[in-house]
């Protein structure tokens, strides 16, 4: 039995929480057994590394430092969490994923597409997601959301070029790959999203029982 890996990616505040688990619920309506999950983290160790992440700091961390930890999370994230309900023919539902990595930092920070590819066989093998929604907004309407919830964190205190950089390389990835990719307007309201989630439902429930 192997189950569906399922990612959800896209810029700050575009919605990515709110809409896995909307679309777990949908999911389970089915009788799926569905993992919810995110990056970077899911378990207690990767959560820690997710501290180090996000914490501001008045060290500036090194863009390689950034990616390392990264795939160090990701790591024990696909040792304890993702390859075992796989395996087990769960449907895992991840809020971002290595897309982000090549968004975040490729696109953002600059690192080569090449470096991450190496890590991306080293860390995940041949495994990649099965579908990824990308959730695509305006960077101002993003950052305006996270912006309402408080304190920024250490991504999230870069500004404008960096954001419209890593929306870009989102953009480019779900071009570049459409069988994988299901791109959704997340600046529209959010009963419209979900009716959006809502018409992908059926082939996803259908791939789960195939
Ligand atoms: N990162 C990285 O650099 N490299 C990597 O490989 C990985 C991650 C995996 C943490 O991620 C950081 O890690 C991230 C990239 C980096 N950078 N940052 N910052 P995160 O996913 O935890 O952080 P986030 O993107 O900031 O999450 P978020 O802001 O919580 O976004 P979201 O999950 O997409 O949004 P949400 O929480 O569902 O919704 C935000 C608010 O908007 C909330 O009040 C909702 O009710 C509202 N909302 C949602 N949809 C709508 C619509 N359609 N209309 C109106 N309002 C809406």
């Amino acid at each position: 039995m192997s189950g569906l890996f399922i990612t959800l990616e896209g810029p700050e505040g575009a919605g990515k929480s709110t809409n896995r688990d909307y679309l777990a619920a949908r999911l389970r309506e089915h009788g799926l057994d569905v993992v919810l999950t995110r990056e970077p983290g899911g378990t207690p160790l990767a959560e820690k590394v997710r501290e180090l992440l996000l914490a501001p700091s008045d060290e500036v961390m090194a863009a390689d430092t950034e990616l390392l930890l990264v795939f160090a999370a990701r790591a024990q994230h696909l040792a304890q969490v993702i390859r075992p309900a796989l395996a087990k023919g769960s449907v895992v539902l991840c809020d971002r994923f290595t897309d982000a990595t090549y968004a975040y930092q490729g696109g953002g920070r600059g690192l080569s597409v090449a470096r991450i590819a190496a890590l991306e066989q080293f860390v995940q093998g041949d495994l990649r997601p099965d579908l990824t929604l990308v959730f695509d907004l305006p960077v101002e309407v993003g950052l305006a959301r996270a912006a309402a919830r408080g304190r920024l964190d250490r991504f999230e205190q870069e500004g404008q070029a960096f954001f419209e950089a890593v929306r870009q390389a989102y953009l480019q990835r779900a071009q570049g790959e459409p069988q994988r990719y299901n791109l959704l307007d997340a600046a529209q309201p959010l009963d419209v999203v979900q009716r959006a989630i809502d018409a992908l439902l059926p082939a996803i429930v259908e791939r789960c029982r195939g």
